[in-house]
């Protein structure tokens, strides 16, 4: 088990119009550090501001030789898979973070229960840590039928295709040690990633522990998912594609 001793966790939190979330988030994340924390946000200069709180926040809980909270504001790149990958080179490279985590900014994904990621990394061996919404104790309370059942079929057939590992291969809601996403890029424009990076952590043989988490309705905003069954078909049809692709290559 690699030397995990007080390692510095780096939050990736990537923004698209959250303003009325993204402070509560970093307070919440924040809050609940199990050791030494920073929150990175990657925010692709949302028009209702975003960046502009996370400037404020940043200003309050900033300390004199302590960073604990950054932006990064995109001016001429946007998408939320190069968005978590502009977050993960710069916790890595620029701040030293032995582990990266990241998660949707729209409080579906309680910060609370990061830490059982983190803990998952370093007190119990694993390499990635993934909040699941499909196994014991994990629940999706956020998406209506129609959501689910398509997430279900996806995930089933991501197992069948990539191994069972893992039951929620569209989670979002992850942590890895540095090493792994130095080896592993993320590759897609949206949610596919995920598929595509657990797909080839597992079939790698790396260890990825699954922690169960209850995704909560967002309160505030919108989602960047459409709600019609066109939208979700065209989605799926890219995860389906990110499952084969992994397979086809390991
Ligand atoms: N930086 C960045 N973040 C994005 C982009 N699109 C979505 N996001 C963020 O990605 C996360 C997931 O989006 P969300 O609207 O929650 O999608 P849903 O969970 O599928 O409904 C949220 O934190 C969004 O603000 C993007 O183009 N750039
Ligand atoms: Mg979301």
């Amino acid at each position: 088990m690699p030397d995990l001793t007080n390692p510095l966790v780096c939050t990736v939190l990537p923004t698209y119009n959250e303003r009325d979330n993204i402070g509560p988030l970093i307070r919440g994340v924040l809050a609940h550090a199990v050791t030494s924390h920073m929150v990175l946000v990657v925010d692709d200069d949302s028009p209702d501001g975003t960046w502009q709180v996370v400037e404020k926040v940043a200003t309050e809980l900033n300390r004199p030789g302590e960073t604990r909270v950054v932006l990064i504001r995109r001016m001429d790149e946007s998408g939320l898979t190069s968005a978590i990958q502009r977050g993960i080179d710069e916790g890595v490279h620029t701040y030293g973070a032995d582990i990266i985590t990241w998660m949707d900014c729209d409080l579906s994904m309680p910060p609370e229960d990061l830490p059982n990621l983190v803990r998952a990394i370093t007190e119990e061996g694993a390499d990635v840590a993934v909040g699941s919404r499909w196994i014991p104790g994990g629940a999706d309370v956020a998406h209506g039928t129609m959501a689910r059942s398509l997430s279900w079929i996806i995930n089933r057939y991501a197992m069948t295709l990539l191994g069972d590992q893992v039951h929620d291969y569209t989670s979002g809601f992850i942590a890895a040690r540095s090493p792994v996403l130095e080896a592993i890029r993320l590759r897609g424009d949206y949610g596919e990633y995920c598929i595509d990076l657990l797909g080839r952590a597992v079939r790698q043989g790396y260890r990825v522990q699954e922690i169960p988490y209850v995704c909560v309705p967002r309160t505030a905003g919108d989602s960047k998912t459409g709600a019609n069954l066109l939208d979700y078909l065209g989605k799926g049809r890219k995860y389906v594609g990110a499952a084969w692709n992994v397979k086809r290559e390991t």
